[in-house]
């Protein structure tokens, strides 16, 4: 055969091992055995040689970290596994609670994990067969983006695993404070607008339609979850960065065993003395339950796991005046009082306006109009006023007096025994009218484009509404007719609500504006019940039978259809012909509302094979047994998870009954609580 050719296809194969090997070095463990030059000529060996053989070229090449501009912008990913968000403590009683909840539900002593919380943003990233193969942001928790080809870019994401492995890694991306920086000074250089803190000089780096300008970008990562961990060899949290070490990828040094809370807060007493003087970034120190066993007994709620807690160091502070206190009427007729300030930056941006929650709040705070007070900001959290300044006070403030009556409407406010809100009872009521439509047509909701607040207010004040459903009646006449109307906007604002009626019935469900149903107990409800019917037919027991449902949500639920214009307004929807169905495949998805478990490794299917499909059937597919689990499917060499399962008195199916369940799925499956 061909001696050069064959020769030149090892070294293709050597170089790319080594180039592995020293970026790995550099980049993840920040030690490198070679100087860039050396490394510069194996990288430009092994280019030369990939040029004259291009038919070897695989994406997993270390010449392949910067590929081609994306066109059209980032198609969207449904995260196989929702990336959760993360509950929150600011104080020593927080963690404490949160630390007395674990050990209550987990029923004995736990030992923690502390991680430094990077301030970045949250990506997935799936390796199949120990390729990388697909790069996602977190998005909204349940879809994100695809932006593999920058983060291809990011030099300490491994292209390639020690081990062919498939899995999917989380990870936070951040960009370090000197890069940033320098980024900054670069950018005023040709005045340009800067970023306003290193997070969102990731975030904008990594939604580069040219991964040529992300990768001139100084990203990096630290990765510290896997996506429905699933091996039953691993049993804690630290055995699971090990492996993810192992594996090559740049997980943070600064982990920290605790034995109890005690310890924890130590920790985080120890770092907010120093965060200052690290290279990136952090906002807070995360905690998480160390034993797997013990966090998928906790399991999580619709929003965040319930074995993990972010605690976020204090605010940023800052000095501002209040003008003005205005009085807002929610959604929900709670009317709340707000300051208005001095425009005053912290944190990074520009602050107007801060809540005062309720009167109680102010009185106990003594905050007066034309005082000088102390405002914050934690993270993404809405700005509050910590304490007013009365030393600085001249004599012309004046106190705030709560209003008797709705600004909006006249109508009587009300205080509800032992509640601290005040509330406008007037369904009717103008503001709350205006609120709830504002909700209503929102993205989350039935995402009408072209109906902003300023268009809702201009129907309601032309009497051409009065709530959700006069929308769907709306005509060409009325709507031409109203000031900065044209012909053109008009039709498209028609289209758009006609549109909307074909919103999953996910959406609806939100759109409806329920006290404390948001859109991922929405996404639930939908999923349960499958229509709008059902759902308003459900009792307190069946709403809370829902894994993510719990007393408040169910009452609020059941506390909404019982009222004549809620109903109404359902009705009239309907009748107008907005959908109110859950549309499925096949008609049905007869494993809706079960959850299952797979173990070990069956003969005739994938694990990723056997998931879809019963995902495709509706069933939930998580990765730990506790007791809301329904089912365990059972491979060859299941482990810890089928013996967990047994112990919970859980049914475990083996393949051939699993093939039965898949194939002709029982009309009926029992919704038992597997105990
Ligand atoms: N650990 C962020 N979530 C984190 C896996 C859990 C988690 C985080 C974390 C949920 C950080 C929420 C987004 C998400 C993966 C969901 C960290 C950090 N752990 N060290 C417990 O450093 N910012 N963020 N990511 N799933």
């Amino acid at each position: 055969m061909d001696r050069t050719r064959d020769a030149e296809l090892q070294r293709i194969a050597e170089l790319r091992e080594q180039l592995h090997y020293h970026n790995y070095r550099y980049y993840v463990l920040d030690d490198p055995v070679i100087d860039d030059s050396e490394y510069d000529q194996l990288m430009q060996e092994l280019i030369r040689l990939e040029e004259k053989h291009p038919e070897t070229v695989t994406p997993d090449s270390p010449s392949q970290r910067v590929g081609h501009p994306v066109v059209g912008g980032f198609a969207q990913v449904e995260h196989r596994i929702p990336l959760l968000s993360l509950g929150n403590a600011f104080s020593k009683q927080d963690l404490e609670e949160f630390d007395e909840r674990v050990r209550r539900w987990a029923g004995q002593e736990v030992d923690y994990v502390c991680e430094l919380k990077f301030d970045g943003l949250a990506v997935s990233l799936t390796y199949e067969n120990g390729v990388f193969v697909q790069g996602a942001t977190r998005g909204d928790g349940q879809i994100g983006e695809d932006v593999t080809q920058n983060l291809r870019t990011v030099r300490s994401i491994p292209l390639k695993l020690a081990d062919p492995v498939s899995l999917e890694v989380r990870g936070e991306v951040f960009m370090p404070k000197r890069a940033y920086e320098i980024l900054n000074q670069e950018r005023a250089a040709r005045g340009e607008p800067l970023f306003a803190n290193p997070r969102n000089a990731a975030a904008g780096s990594l939604r580069q339609l040219d991964p040529k300008i992300t990768a001139s970008r100084w990203l990096d990562i630290y990765v510290y979850s896997i996506g429905g961990l699933n091996y039953d060899q691993i049993a804690t949290h630290l055995d699971c960065l090990n492996w993810l070490k192992r594996l090559g990828f740049k997980v943070s040094p600064y982990i920290k065993h605790c034995p109890s809370i005690a310890e924890v807060w130590e920790l985080v007493e120890v770092w907010t003395g120093k965060r200052d003087s690290l290279p990136f970034a952090i906002d807070g120190i995360v905690v998480k339950v160390n034993s797997l066993a013990v966090q998928a007994q906790l399991g999580a709620t619709a929003k965040s796991p319930r074995w993990a807690v972010a605690y976020k160091f204090p605010a940023d502070q800052a000095v501002a005046r209040v003008l003005d206190i205005e009085i807002n009427v929610g959604r929900t007729g709670v009317v709340t009082p707000l300051a208005i300030l001095t425009p005053t930056l912290i944190a990074g941006s520009t602050v107007s306006r801060a809540t005062l929650h309720n009167e109680d709040y102010v009185k106990a705070k003594d905050i007066r109009i034309g005082d000088y007070v102390v405002i914050q900001k934690a993270g993404d959290v809405i700005p509050e006023i910590v304490r007013s300044l009365p030393e600085r006070r001249s004599g012309s403030e004046r106190a705030f007096e709560m209003p008797q009556s709705c600004p909006a409407c006249s109508h009587p406010l009300k205080r509800e025994e032992g509640e601290a809100a005040v509330r406008c009872v007037n369904f009717e009521c103008p503001a709350q009218a205006y609120e709830r439509i504002i909700h209503f047509a929102s993205r989350d909701a039935m995402d009408i484009e072209g109906l902003g607040p300023a268009v809702i207010k201009q129907l309601l004040d032309n009497h051409l509404i009065e709530n959700p459903a006069d929308l769907y009646q709306l005509t060409f006449d009325q709507l031409i007719n109203l000031e900065r109307f044209g012909a053109k906007s008009a039709q498209n604002l028609l289209d758009a609500i006609a549109e909307s009626k074909k919103r999953p019935l996910a959406n609806l469900i939100f759109a409806l504006g329920i006290r404390h149903v948001g859109s991922e107990a929405a996404r639930e409800l939908a999923a349960h019940f499958g229509s709008m019917e059902n759902l308003r037919a459900a009792g307190m027991e069946e709403l809370t039978a829902i894994h993510t449902i719990g007393e408040k949500i169910a009452a609020s639920i059941v506390s909404y259809f019982s009222r004549g214009e809620n109903n109404r307004l359902v009705d009239r929807l309907a009748a107008l012909g907005v959908n109110m169905a859950e549309h499925r495949a096949e008609g049905t998805q007869p494993l809706a509302g079960l959850t299952f478990v797979l173990t070990g490794t069956l003969e005739q299917y994938t694990r990723q094979e056997a998931e879809s499909l019963l995902r495709g059937l509706g069933a939930h597919v998580t990765g730990s047994v506790s007791r809301n689990t329904n089912y365990v499917v059972a491979g060859e060499k299941a482990g810890s998870k089928l013996a967990k399962a047994q112990q919970l008195g859980i049914t475990i199916l083996n393949e051939q009954q699993f093939i039965e369940i898949i194939r002709q799925p029982k009309q009926e499956m029992e919704h038992d609580s597997g105990n």
